[in-house]
């Protein structure tokens, strides 16, 4: 009873959640394999609960389910009826005069049906288009009441439900997942007082300083208007038009072009405000703030080529890992960390801290952490929760403030205004995924779709006709208080403008430059020569190519010889005696000078398998795989029942053909003679392999399988690269250990310069 197939990403007991308990259908992906009552399945049941936190795997509930359970729809059971509630007798055919005759006007089963269904799409976001989202909560590790009365971080241990949407910027709906891109990070705090939204991205920085410039931004990156491409990606020439002559966007550039721009999984990047905001306390008392979330698993990305053939092998691919981890009880996990600093000190930076294209160095102000949050329900609509969510800069509680930083300006009006489109009206805070779990009183009314149905006959402040209410909470610094704005003294003339260190472009960029390892720079270096090769007009190249001077002569004279270029001359500084830099290098800018110690929990393991594989060995690694808390997949030439070793079966979820080796972090390749034999004679066996190893990924072949890395020209056991193992299949318990490190390194660089 030893034969046994991988863990399928699955949750099997979420058709507990619809009242499906007795369901006769399973769900997709449950299905039975031919010999499945032979097979033991280490199902992801096992995953039900998250090992690190001891959360239980969520069946149905979270916090915002008491909003949301008015608005959910179980159809078990049921007949089938109209939007009238009227059941219907045949959904298959239209009313008509005789079978061969004409359809009649009159049939409004079929004209609601087709009218519905005409109306289905909503426009969509006109940046940050292709989402994924999920529910959770955030946890404060403790009173944080020093700095902020804000209800989530009132007292130690306190849970506040959330709902965070992650995105790509450019690219529509339907695009794919691995763009080069920036990635939203918007969380929503479902808090006691009211609903804060947490509006950031995966870049601390951003592209321009101003709103007024947004507008331009966002047309030169999407796709150019005449032919409507290209998709999903700033290497074209109106994007690198507008940044060569925007120096301000340079910082910005450096983070895009780095693989921070491709993330590895939505689970393993960072988090950013981007803005300076204000916590005020109880008292009044305002300081500066900026808001960090740090992953848990760490930060980690993709390889640009692994990226390209990513968008081809499955453009769904972090939306897909999200999910797949959230349903098999894998919770993604991030620390929240402030930067806390005073106006005082702000004013002594050699920046501005209401200039968006900087960050302030952790060296400088460090991180406080103040909290963790915890991602454990995917949504049960991709329409109603994730597409209808509407963030927006200016929900924000009592505790928490804006600064004066003009690009948030901005955005405070554009989120609201831009539901009035997309959702259809002004009453989009009624759609229950966005409706706070805090009650809500005011004398708004009607408009379209409106849900509430106000009692009474007032509907206006002051009245006595309703006893005064709803009335001002006031600003008393009492639990019942209201908002309000922290009363920051202004006195200046109405000008427009900017302040004098807002033109200083290039010092961050450089401190970011100089902040990476090497291997991280010539990725960077590598992502403007393919940019900019991709443009078309050699002025424009020539131009960026001077801006990158200003930032490190060695990078624009790399990128200049990927383009066959000269370099031209350095293009003038607005800013000719900037202030000297605090820090000049700053660790946290790197991913892979410390790449942490986040284990190997979620990593997805390929083994190669074919008839004759040899089981006792995989028995063995599936085994410690799993207990690490990776998810193996046993890849065939085909998927199905494979015979191995003893007599055994093993079942392969995944094919060579439908999950090519970028959809994995590690490989092994399986003993067995025959079986080796028959993976060294298919075609798809050597591309796996290579692009593995191109890609800096851990392999490990087991006894014969050396036959196929000697075929792929890979040397294992290598000095300088832990990430090739070789090892008798006897072996393969002992050595488990040595591949769950090498794995938990993420990538081995020195193949990849
Ligand atoms: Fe946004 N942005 N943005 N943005 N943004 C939108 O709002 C806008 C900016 C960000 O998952 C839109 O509901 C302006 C910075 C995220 O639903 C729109 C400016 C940062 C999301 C809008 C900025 C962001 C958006 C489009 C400059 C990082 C997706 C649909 C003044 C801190 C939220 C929508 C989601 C979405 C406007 C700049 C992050 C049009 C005018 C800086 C994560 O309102």
């Amino acid at each position: 009873a030893e034969d046994f197939v991988a863990a399928t990403p699955y949750n099997n007991t979420k058709a507990t959640e619809y009242g499906l308990e007795n369901a006769s259908t399973p769900p997709a992906g449950a299905t039975a394999t031919p010999d499945s009552a032979a097979l033991t399945a280490s199902s992801s049941t096992e995953h039900s609960g998250n090992a690190k936190t001891g959360d239980a795997a969520p069946l149905g509930s979270n916090a915002t389910t008491s909003s949301l359970e008015r608005a959910r729809v179980d159809d078990s059971d049921q007949p089938l009826t109209t939007n009238q509630g009227v059941r219907l007798s045949d959904n298959q055919n239209t009313l008509k005069v005789g079978l061969r005759g004409p359809s009649l006007l009159e049939d409004f089963i079929l004209r609601e049906k087709i009218t519905h269904f005409d109306h289905e799409r909503i426009p969509e976001r006109v940046v940050h288009a292709r989402g994924s989202a999920a529910h959770g909560y955030f946890e404060a590790y403790d009173e944080f009441t020093k700095y902020t009365c804000a209800a989530p971080f009132s007292e130690k241990g306190k849970v506040t439900p959330v709902f965070v949407r992650f995105s790509t910027v450019a690219g529509e709906r339907g695009s794919k997942d691995t763009a080069r891109d920036a990635r939203g990070f918007a969380v929503k705090f479902y808090t006691d007082e009211g609903n804060w939204d947490l509006v950031g991205n995966n870049i601390p920085v951003f592209f321009i300083q101003d709103a007024m410039k947004f507008p331009d931004l966002v047309h030169a990156v999407k796709p150019e208007p005449h032919h409507g491409m290209p998709q999903a990606a700033s290497a074209h020439d109106t994007f690198w038009d507008f940044v060569s002559l925007m120096p301000e966007s340079t910082h910005m550039l450096m983070w895009i072009m780095s693989d921070r721009g491709i993330p590895r999984s939505y689970r393993m990047m960072q988090g950013f405000g981007v803005h300076t905001f204000r916590l005020v306390n109880e008292q009044g008392e305002s300081v500066f703030c900026k808001f960090h979330w740090k992953p848990l698993l760490g930060t980690h990305s993709l390889v640009w080529d692994e990226a390209v053939k990513i968008s081809g092998a499955d453009p769904d691919f972090h939306r897909r890992d999200l999910w797949e981890a959230i349903e098999s009880g894998q919770f993604p996990e991030w620390e929240l960390g402030l930067q806390i600093f005073s106006e005082q000190q702000a004013d002594s930076f050699s920046f501005d801290v209401l200039d968006a294209t900087k960050l302030i160095p952790e060296e400088l102000v460090p991180l406080i952490p103040v909290g963790r949050m915890v991602l454990n329900r995917n949504p049960d609509n991709f329409f109603a929760e994730t597409e209808q969510v509407a963030f927006c800069t200016a929900h924000i509680i009592p505790g928490i403030d804006f600064s004066n930083d003009p690009l948030l300006a901005g955005r405070i009006h554009s989120y609201v205004d831009t539901q009035i489109t997309r959702l259809g009206g002004p009453n989009f805070h009624e759609i229950p995924i966005n409706s706070p779990l805090a009650s809500l009183h005011n004398n708004q009314r009607d408009g379209l779709h409106r849900q509430a149905i106000n009692r009474g006959r007032v509907a206006y402040e002051p009245n006595s006709l309703g006893g005064g209410c709803p009335f001002q909470a006031g600003a008393s610094n009492t639990a019942a208080r209201g908002f309000s704005s922290f009363p920051e003294t202004v006195s200046a003339d109405k000008v427009r403008g900017k302040p004098e260190k807002f033109a200083e472009h290039y010092a961050q960029a450089r401190l970011f430059f100089n902040s990476q390892t090497e291997v991280e720079q010539t990725h960077i270096i590598a992502a403007f020569r393919f940019e900019l090769s991709k443009v078309e007009v050699a002025a424009i190249r020539e131009r960026m190519l001077s801006s990158l001077l200003n930032v490190s002569e060695e990078l624009a004279a790399k990128v200049a010889a990927g383009l066959g270029m000269t370099l031209p001359k350095a293009m003038p500084k607005a800013f000719a005696d900037p202030p000297e830099p605090e820090v000049i290098v700053s660790l946290p800018l790197s991913l892979t000078a410390h790449p942490g110690d986040a284990g190997i929990s979620s990593r997805q393991i390929a083994v190669l398998i074919e008839d004759d594989a040899d089981h006792a060995s995989l028995v063995a690694l599936h085994s410690a795989l799993t207990k690490a808390d990776a998810v193996v997949h046993f890849v065939g030439p085909r998927v199905g029942v494979f015979s191995a070793t003893n007599g055994k079966k093993i079942a392969a979820n995944k094919s060579m053909e439908n999950s090519p080796s970028v959809l994995f972090d590690a490989l092994v390749l399986t003993d067995g003679r025959k079986a080796v034999q028959a993976l060294s004679d298919n075609p798809d066996t050597m591309a796996f392999i290579k692009d593995a190893f191109r890609h800096g990924k851990t392999i490990l072949a087991l006894g014969a399988a050396k036959q196929l890395l000697d075929m792929a020209g890979i040397k294992a056991n290598k000095d300088d690269d832990k990430g090739v193992l070789l090892t008798d299949c006897t072996n393969a318990a002992g050595i488990a250990p040595a591949f769950i490190n090498a794995i938990a390194a993420h990538r081995h660089l020195p193949r990849m310069g």
